[in-house]
């Protein structure tokens, strides 16, 4: 994959999107991934860590990324919004079930594992409360950390709320494969499979084969408590690789 501009994603019309770079972000490597099943061809560019954005977060009016754009719609940065215009653009491959019940269970998985206060929102508030409460860190680093919304209680429950949710994910896998699935919810691949393959990364790291980002930031990826790295079941692993290995382009792409 070739990244081009800022400015030439912000002016191109079509499918675009703004992907961090050379980090496995895992909103942005699920939405790649999508966008990859679902045969959209889409213009990149990269978003670079720290405050080197100005152009895409004028345009975006967000700090973060992935950023999604479609011609001359406003672009779109929450995951569920992103899902809905993927949805939109190719209802043929579509990653939602029409099924009421199964379309509730796949979006609430799906936020529990993207969402705020999720899965992932509180590994970051982990990941990233040492760092800032070492004084090291660079003022860029610690103000991206104030946008997430923390309150010191919050990130005293984010690893008891990471293994909750762990441990929830873990039953679902084994009450499908005991029902004969081999997915999350019903019968097929659905979004809630692309996201958990993705945002494992944050508590199970790809080899740099796999996954090759700065060996450097490696370590506050594959920090945790002991208590956390014992909640992720082989089972949620093996369901990773195995999305990965069918839907992922490997190495992964940042
Ligand atoms: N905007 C997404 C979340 C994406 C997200 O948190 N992205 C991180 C990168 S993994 C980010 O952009 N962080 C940089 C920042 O907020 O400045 C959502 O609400 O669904």
């Amino acid at each position: 994959m070739e990244y081009v501009s800022p400015s030439e994603v912000i002016n191109a019309q079509g499918l675009r999107l703004v992907l961090v770079h050379h980090m496995p972000s895992p909103w942005g490597q699920a939405v790649k991934a999508m966008m990859e099943y679902k045969d959209l061809s889409f213009t990149a560019a990269a978003w670079e860590g720290g405050s080197g954005n100005p152009e895409l977060i004028a345009w975006a009016g967000n700090h973060g990324a992935p950023v999604v754009a479609w011609n001359n719609e406003a672009p779109i940065h929450r995951w569920d919004d992103i899902l809905f215009l993927l949805e939109r653009l190719a209802p043929e491959a579509s990653l939602l079930p029409e099924d009421r019940a199964e379309r509730a269970l796949v979006l609430g998985l799906s936020h529990e594992i993207c969402g705020q206060l999720g899965l992932a929102w509180n590994r970051r508030l982990s990941m990233f409360a040492p760092i800032v409460a070492s004084g090291q860190a660079l003022e860029d680093f610690v103000e991206m950390a104030r946008r997430y919304g923390s309150t010191p209680s919050d990130v005293s429950c984010a690893d008891a709320r990471q293994i909750a949710t762990l441990n929830a994910l873990t039953a679902r896998l084994q009450a499908q494969q005991d029902a004969g699935s081999e997915y999350f919810v019903g019968n097929r691949l659905t979004a809630v499979d692309f996201y958990w393959a993705a945002f494992s990364n944050l508590f199970d790291l790809l080899p740099p084969e796999k996954c090759p980002m700065p060996e450097q930031a490696r370590p506050m990826f594959t920090s945790m408590a002991d208590e956390v790295r014992d909640a992720v079941d082989p089972l949620l692993i093996a369901h990773r690789d195995r999305i990965m290995a069918s839907h992922f382009k490997l190495p992964m792409e940042m």
